[in-house]
């Protein structure tokens, strides 16, 4: 098998690649380890940022996202005696979209489908091979059989815990990773969200997050010690500690009921540097991760999506290397950015267990200021709704 650029990762960041570098007539093909339903079945809301819609719009699968996204002008924010609204829309004149991310890899699998373009599903074993040569090629397990698969360039857009970023020297690679003492609980609720606009709130009792999926049903979010598992928190314990950390008015309209969709996930900052080692590029989580509180993972995954879709362009196009070249110091900028905003929101709203008195004395002076200067919240609200590419 052959093909120009190869992408290690069918999520959000290798679909949307192959995508747009299809509208340029750049051949791809997606090795994916999972099956289709089992990469569908991760549920998170996203928020997305102007930049990753126009994207969409771009690869030609904006059409759904204009039916079904919500689009939200502000986001609550509630902590340290202040409860205030961050009007996204007057301070930056942008406001983000609301749209499953399950829904976005599936619009993404659809354009991908209805083009005949190859995926492959349930590779095992995936190898990058020569990348610092002109003939880098993957092997991998598929069908029963070892196939090897040669390409121009390999994309790694494979995650976290994917084998592409693994290929880097050791005496090139460099790793910064924070990660925090403690987790989000989250849960899907049946009933109809509570909230209209998300709502973040740093309690004495640690964090919440009223979300919603879907805008048909709410969706939660708690932090908890990391010792604790999914199944120690019943529905009624969830409940009841939301009511405990949240505002008094959407405390008492909490409408109780079954929970699902339950999962502890850990909050991690981390880069890892560079992002380009010979002709293979590292996108999205597979190069960095920020903790939720942000919302900024899938949106920082689709920023190095479009620095790499235009270099990758212009290489075939113009024959103009000077993107690639580039590309880990631009995509490595911007990130480290959203690193900042996202570690920044994090400390802001969290309860950590080392926090001295002079600690919260901080975190409360950063929470006054914030709802009481507009300089502060127009900060927040460019970081919100996204930085410039
Ligand atoms: P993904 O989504 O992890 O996709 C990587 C894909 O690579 C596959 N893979 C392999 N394929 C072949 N061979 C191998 N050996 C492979 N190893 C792995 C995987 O199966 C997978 O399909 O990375 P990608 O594409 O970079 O996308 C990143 C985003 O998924 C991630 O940043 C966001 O989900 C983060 N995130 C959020 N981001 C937002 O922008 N807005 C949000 O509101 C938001 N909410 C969240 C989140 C992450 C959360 N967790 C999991 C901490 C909420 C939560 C709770
Ligand atoms: C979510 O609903 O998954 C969600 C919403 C906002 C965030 C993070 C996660 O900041």
């Amino acid at each position: 098998m052959r093909t120009q650029v190869a992408i290690v990762g069918g999520g959000p960041a290798g679909l949307l690649l192959a995508q747009l570098l299809q509208t340029q007539g750049i051949e791809t093909i997606v090795l994916e380890r999972y099956e289709r339903d089992d990469v569908l079945s991760r549920i998170r809301a996203a928020v997305l940022e102007r930049g990753l819609t126009d994207l969409l719009h771009e690869a030609g699968v904006g059409a759904p996202l204009e039916d079904g996204g919500l689009v939200h002008d502000g986001i609550r924010i509630a902590g340290g005696g202040h409860d205030f609204r961050i009007d996204l829309k007057a301070l930056t004149g942008s406001s983000v979209t609301i749209y499953g991310q399950e829904r976005v890899t599936q619009d993404l699998y659809a354009a991908r489908d209805a083009m005949g373009l190859s995926t492959l599903h349930g590779c095992a074993g995936m190898k990058p091979h020569d990348i610092d040569s002109d003939q880098p090629y993957l092997t991998f397990l598929h069908g029963g059989q070892m196939n090897r698969l040669d390409c121009d360039f390999i994309a790694g857009c494979d995650g976290f815990h994917g084998p592409c970023r693994k290929e880097l020297p050791d005496d090139t690679a460099q790793a910064f990773e924070q990660t925090f003492p403690f987790g989000w609980l989250g849960v899907t609720s049946d009933a109809p969200p509570v909230v209209e606009e998300f709502l973040y709130a740093g309690s004495e009792r640690g964090f919440a997050l009223c979300s919603l999926q879907d805008g048909e049903r709410g969706r939660y979010y708690l932090q908890v010690p990391l010792s604790d598992s999914p199944e120690e928190w019943e529905d009624e314990r969830i409940w009841e500690e939301l009511a405990r950390r949240l505002p008094a008015d959407v405390a008492n309209a909490l409408p109780g009921g079954a929970l699902s969709g339950r999962d502890i996930a850990p909050l991690r900052s981390f880069v890892s540097e560079p992002m380009h080692w010979g002709r293979m590029f590292l996108c999205g989580d597979a190069a960095h991760i920020v903790p939720p509180t942000g919302a900024k993972g899938l949106n920082t995954a689709a920023s190095d999506v479009q620095y790499l879709y235009h270099a990758l362009t212009r290489h075939y196009r113009d024959g103009d290397d000077a993107g690639l070249k580039a590309y880990s110091q631009t995509a490595l900028a911007r990130t480290w950015k959203t690193q900042r905003f996202s570690w920044w929101m994090t400390n802001l709203l969290h309860r950590f267990p080392a926090q001295t008195a002079f600690d919260l004395k901080m975190q409360r002076a950063d929470l006054a200021y914030l709802a009481g200067s507009e300089a502060a919240q127009t900060t927040l609200a460019e970081n919100y709704v996204g930085l410039s590419y």
